[in-house]
This record gives C-alpha cells, structure tokens and sequence, in this order.
C-alpha cells in the first residue's frame, strides 16, 4: 500500500512538472514580440499618403499652348488664350481611366499668366475671351477631380516673367498672395509643385531684362512653406529640396537603380541641387524625401501639334513605369491638353494602351497566398513570420531580429509555371534598410539567379527572362538594420511589352 502511495505522489509530481513546463512553453510561444525599432528618418503620414498615390498626372496648359512655345517670355496677351471646347472632366475621366490617382495642373507656369482669376494680376484667364473672362480653370478642374474621385494639385511657378516685381521683395507677397488664393479656395490640394527654374530675361512689366534671383535666398522658403502647411495641411511640397517630395534629377521619368528616400534637404533649394543625389537619394541622408519622377508624354511639356506623331509609345512608357514606381519613386506622367482645351485623342489612345499593358502585365499575382519559408524570424513570433509576405496586407511584414540584416525568403508557387517579374516592397513606416539583394529561381534542380539589386524601399520592380519553376528565393543580403519586408509578388507579364 505504502509502495501504491509512493506512486501516486510521484506521478503527481511528474503531472505537476510537465504542465508547468507546458505553460511555460505556451507562454513563452505567444509572448508579444516587440516591433523594431524604427531606422530614421521615417516618412510623415502625409508622405505615407502620397507614395501609394504611385501614379498621377500633370497637365501643362496656359498661353504656351496656344503660342505654341514651352516658355512664355510673359509678354504674351491674355487675349490668345481661348480654348474652343475646354473640358476638364474629360481631363479627369481619361486620366482616373488610366489608372492615375490625381492631377496636377500648372495654375502658373513660368510666364505668369494664371488659370484662375487671380485678384493680384491682369495676366490671368478673366482677360481672356475663354468664357468671356468669366471662367476658372481650377474651378472647374477640382471639380472635375472631385467628381471622378481623383486628387487634386497645383504647380505655381515661383518664377514670373510678366510680374514687374518680379526681383523685388514685393514680388515675394505677390507670390505668397497667389499661393493663398490656390490653397484657399478649391478644396483639397494633394500636393504643391514648386519648380527649380528661377530668374532670367522676361518681359517684367514691359523691362524686358535679364533679372536674377539668389535661389537660395530670395523666395524665403521657410516661411512660404507654412503657407502650404497651415491652409493644406496634408498636401506634400514638391522641388528639388522636398521638404516632402523630391525631384529625381532628369526629366525622363527615370529613378537609379539604387534610390534611397533619404537626402539632406537643407543642402538644396529649388533650382539648386546635385542631380546625381536627386536621383539616388542617401544612404545615410537626414531627411525622408522620396523621389518623384516626372516626364511627359510627348517631347515638350506644352502641347504642340507638330508633335502628334512623337507620343511615347507603350513600351516606352513600361519601361518609364519599371524604372519610376518599379525603382521606389513616384511615376508623375504629363498629359497636355490641346488648344481645344481637351486631352488629344493620340495621348487618349495611348493611354488606353498604356492602362490596357499594365493591366495585362499585373493580371495574376502567381505568389497570393502562397508558402514561405525563411531562415528565420524574430522571436519565431507569428506576429513577423513569413506569411506576411503574401497575404496581400500593408501593415504586415516579415522581419528578423534586430542583430541579423540578411534573411532568406523562399517562395512555393505549388507548381512550375513561367515567371519574368518580381516585386518587392519594404515596410517603410520604419524607415528603408534593404542596401542589396538577389533572387533565384529552383530550375532543374539547382538555384538560378534571375535578378538582383541595392535598393527596395516603398517598392521594386525586377523584370528577368522568362524561366519556369515552382520556387523563388530571396536573399537579403545587406541592409542598414534588420529587414522589414511587406510585400512580394511574383508575375509572368507579356514580354512583348518590355520589348524597347
Ligand atoms: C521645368 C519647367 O521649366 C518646365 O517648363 C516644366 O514645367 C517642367 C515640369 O519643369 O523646370
């Protein structure tokens, strides 16, 4: 009996210690793990907002258009600005179908003739024919924008070359007074362009001189940027020094390979700037200001009839695609109107084709919902396990721990197929890290590599020749601190669009 009593204590005792050992394992499973910390600088929610924009429009249009020239010398009559048949919701319904998510509209270019009736000017559409002086173009465009559910941005040239002030401190309250006006009375701006080109000859009142501005200086950017930040709060600034977005350094539309989101903007000015770090950020830059690549859709910004037959072709505006929003930057495409006041029917139908292309080459994302493995994840927490990388989710995302900058990420597609293009995107809340990275494919028994590169960042596009298989890998190989990574696609896109 004493023996039974001794059997029973100790199987109590073994019960005991395994289910304390259960627990604690249980525990220790489903602990929260904490997020890294964040790498800086990080985007603004405002910059946030703007990078999944990815694609929008810019419509050149004033006396230009009907002058037939790109820079007015700001002698021009407001008189030649009369549009036949001005439609700016054709405007929106062409763009939103192409699958652009706003437009921005050149309420002042360089000769400072304005769009909207502007009370500190004669120069300006209420002393044009158009309407019998009574329209608005950015009446009518915000409108439209609204209507179509696009957003809405205005591009107001900080240089005037019909302004007789301009060169004077004077000019600076004009300027600032027009800016108000813009901000103030058409709804939500989604962003503010402030161009890089500042001073030079023009007519200035009747002068007809050359005047030249410190670009650094003159415009006291600091205190003009408030005006944006306190009437349009969530709209972003656009030039050559952010503060939220920045040029890319050419006017092809083209990203570097390697781009990181990262610049020190006090070092530039609008119309002062080193192109190459425009157009491949730094790696240890101070500040987040991301990369737009602007281009247009025809040689000259202005529609010119003599340049119906020289719209960029469809492939040429993948590549554009590839090597803007497939390079971590924003793709902002420019679509003219012409002297009727309407997008030309060639840039109508090319951009048919265009949309039509993308559509075809994102048509099936052959890595939704598939498996993935990785060498590991931080604290084996589900929270960060690999599975976030194709479950279609913005705020999920693999990543390791915080001493560990390189992973691997193996993709099953669960049976071979064809494949020629990967996209990848980092988690940027936390700031962009990825510094270089390749990716294979499983082919006939042996790994491949297919495609590798420096940057991710908000996103990357990596076309490859075509190659069957049923699984991909990636391998982070360097970052600046452990890797956030979102999002991974996988597609077999039409080649005959890549075709140059
Ligand atoms: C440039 C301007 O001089 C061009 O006319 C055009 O507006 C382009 C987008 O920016 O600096």
């Amino acid at each position: 009996m004493g023996q039974y009593k001794i059997y029973i204590v100790v199987a109590r005792k073994i019960f005991f210690t395994v289910s304390v050992l259960l627990v604690i394992s249980f525990v220790s499973c489903s602990r929260e793990v904490d997020p890294p910390a964040p790498v800086m600088p990080v985007p603004s929610p405002r910059q946030l907002a703007w990078q999944h924009l990815e694609f929008y429009a810019f419509t050149h249009f004033t006396v230009n258009t009907f002058t037939d020239k790109e820079w007015g010398y700001g002698d021009e009559s407001p008189k030649v600005f009369n549009p036949s048949d001005l439609d700016c919701g054709q405007w929106a319904r062409v763009i939103k179908a192409a699958g652009m998510k706003g437009i921005i509209v050149t309420a002042k270019h360089h000769d400072g003739f304005c769009l909207w009736p502007s009370k500190y000017t004669e120069h300006s559409v209420k002393n044009s024919p158009w309407k019998d002086g009574k329209g608005d173009v950015l009446k009518d465009l915000s409108e439209a924008c609204k209507a179509e559910g696009l957003k809405f941005g205005v591009y107001l040239s900080p240089w005037d070359r019909n302004s007789a002030l301009y060169g004077t401190p004077e000019y600076i309250t004009y300027y600032r007074n027009q800016l108000k006006e813009i901000l103030s009375n058409y709804g939500p701006v989604f962003e503010v362009w402030f161009d890089g080109a500042n001073g030079g000859t023009g007519y200035y009142g009747g002068a007809r001189e050359k005047r030249t501005i410190d670009r650094k200086t003159y415009y006291d950017w600091p205190d003009t940027r408030k005006i944006v930040r306190e009437l349009q709060p969530d709209a972003v600034m656009f030039s050559d020094a952010g503060p939220d977005v920045r040029w890319v350094g050419n006017e092809r539309g083209i990203a570097g390979e390697t781009n990181w989101s990262m610049i020190n903007k006090d070092e530039f000015a609008p119309g002062v700037a080193k192109t190459d770090v425009l157009n491949h950020g730094l790696e240890n830059g101070r500040d987040w200001v991301p990369a737009e690549c602007d281009v247009s859709i025809r040689p000259g910004w202005f529609y010119h009839k003599s340049q119906d037959d020289k719209v960029k072709s469809v492939n040429q505006l993948v590549d554009i695609y590839m090597k803007s929003i497939g390079r971590n930057g924003s793709f902002l495409l420019n679509v003219p109107p012409d002297r009727t006041g309407r997008i030309n029917e060639h840039d109508v139908q090319r951009l048919k084709e265009f949309r039509k292309a993308l559509d075809e080459i994102f048509a099936r994302n052959l890595a939704a919902g598939k498996r993935v493995s990785a060498d590991s994840w931080r604290g084996k927490s589900d929270t960060y396990a690999p599975a976030n990388l194709t479950d279609g989710k913005e705020d999920t995302y693999w990543c390791n721990d915080d001493d560990v900058k390189q992973g691997v990420l193996t993709i099953d597609l669960d049976k071979r197929q064809e494949v020629n293009l990967v996209l990848l995107q980092e988690y940027i809340p936390l700031g962009q890290r990825v510094k270089k990275f390749r990716v294979e494919v499983l082919a006939d028994g042996n790994w491949q590599e297919v495609a590798s590169g420096t940057t991710i960042g908000y996103k990357r596009i990596l076309h490859f020749t075509p190659v069957r298989t049923d699984k991909i890998r990636i391998t982070i190989e360097d970052a600046r601190a452990c890797p956030l990574i979102n999002n991974v696609e996988i597609y077999k896109a039409p080649e005959k669009y890549f075709e140059l």
